[in-house]
């Protein structure tokens, strides 16, 4: 494939980015942002699914989860949110411990292995309380898996109960937390970060909650908002900052490209990009992460034909079954208004694209191949 590509006429910086991937080495920023300016999609697709091929060989996983989404009161005002709502608003929702617990119950019978947990900054709920969630949640499903909390509402929850960022994280981990997803990166960037989400936590603040996980021994997910103000720059410029700190810890499991949703929020009016680039996202962000294991394509969001193409650029992974419960995606206005695929169902998606199928928990231990 490499010499029938570099038989072909391309420009010379594409060939020395093209022979460097293929020797499977670290390509640098400004090869990064030439691959999104200048790059064909077919190439970008070749040389992403070369790179997750040596990483996750024709795998492709999926793992079994629910979501729980606590409440939708927030204290921050982020232009691209369309759930988040003031605590007397209309359409503001807090569901109850018992509430919350009385959906796990649910869960007890089934396979699930994980159960992820996000929502909006609660003005009054700290530490303790959602820690009292984990502890009771794991008192109903002993072995199941926690992923819980963006960066933000950790900053917020444990400023709350007074602690430091050490002390708060492991604390939670006491109370049961197991990983921490990716969300509430959005942008690096202070230009774009401070005109789309200016009041939530800073990038150095997500960056610092990430790293003392790590270092807790708390593995964790990042993500990237792209499709919204953004340029190809800035998302460099993310890129190379999960780069930099994954190469201290090493304690990403996976990169989440999430791409703006247009529906009931501030930025409706810039639209939403294409599928094309939904594709080139994926692509890049597989070559230039090159010490990430793996790039989850979040379905629920870009929808399944849109993630069934996606296993062609790089990604390896589709995230889990999930349930009707989570709402963010929906509310911005997601592809699947109701986000559940059965397994069998994610097993074809993905069969039908050429690749195995395989049941993965949360730390990528294969569970079943199909
Ligand atoms: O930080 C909010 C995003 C994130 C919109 O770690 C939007 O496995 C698009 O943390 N359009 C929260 N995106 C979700 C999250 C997550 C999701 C999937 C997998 C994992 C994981 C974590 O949702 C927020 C924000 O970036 N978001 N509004 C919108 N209109
Ligand atoms: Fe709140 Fe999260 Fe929405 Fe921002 S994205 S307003 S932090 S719920």
């Amino acid at each position: 494939m490499k010499n029938i590509i570099l038989s072909t006429e391309l420009p010379e910086n594409l060939k020395t980015i093209v022979e460097k991937v293929f020797r499977q080495e670290r390509i640098t920023d400004e090869e990064g942002l030439y691959l999104f300016e200048k790059a064909g999609l077919g190439l970008l697709g070749v040389l992403a699914s070369f790179i997750r091929e040596k990483k996750n060989g024709n795998r492709v996983c999926f793992n079994r989860n629910f979501h729980i989404e606590p409440t939708n009161i927030c204290i921050y005002n982020c232009r691209f949110c369309s759930y988040r709502r003031k605590t007397d608003e209309k359409g503001a929702w807090e569901y109850s411990l018992d509430e919350i617990l009385s959906k796990v119950s649910e869960y007890r019978s089934k396979p699930v292995t994980e159960v992820h947990i996000v929502g909006g900054v609660h003005p009054k709920r700290d530490m303790h309380y959602y820690g009292n969630m984990i502890r009771k949640i794991k008192e109903i499903l002993p072995r199941v898996h926690v992923k819980a909390f963006t960066a933000i509402e950790l900053d917020f929850m444990i400023k709350k109960s007074r602690m430091t960022l050490d002390e708060g994280l492991k604390k939670l981990k006491e109370y049961g937390l197991d990983s921490i997803p990716g969300g509430g990166a959005e942008i690096f960037r202070k230009s774009i970060r401070e005109k789309i989400c200016d009041e939530k936590s800073s990038t150095l603040e997500w960056l610092k909650i990430h790293e003392t996980a790590h270092k807790n021994s708390i593995p964790s997910n990042a993500t990237m908002l792209y499709g919204h103000i953004e340029n190809y720059s800035d998302r460099i410029d993310h890129l190379s900052q999960l780069r930099q700190l994954q190469d201290k810890t090493g304690g990403f499991n996976t990169f989440i490209p999430l791409k703006y949703r247009r529906a009931n929020n501030e930025l409706s009016v810039i639209g939403e990009v294409t599928t094309l680039e939904d594709l080139r996202n994926f692509a890049v962000s597989r070559i230039y992460l090159d010490n990430f294991p793996h790039i989850k394509s979040y379905w629920p969001m870009i929808g399944r034909d849109t993630t069934q193409l996606s296993l062609s650029f790089g990604v390896d992974d589709i995230d889990g079954t999930i349930d009707d419960s989570t709402k963010i995606y929906s509310m911005a206005g997601a592809d699947d208004k109701t986000p559940a695929l059965s397994t069998d169902q994610l097993v074809t998606l993905i069969h039908e694209s050429g690749k195995t199928a395989a049941e993965r928990d949360t730390l990528y231990n294969i569970i079943r191949e199909y």
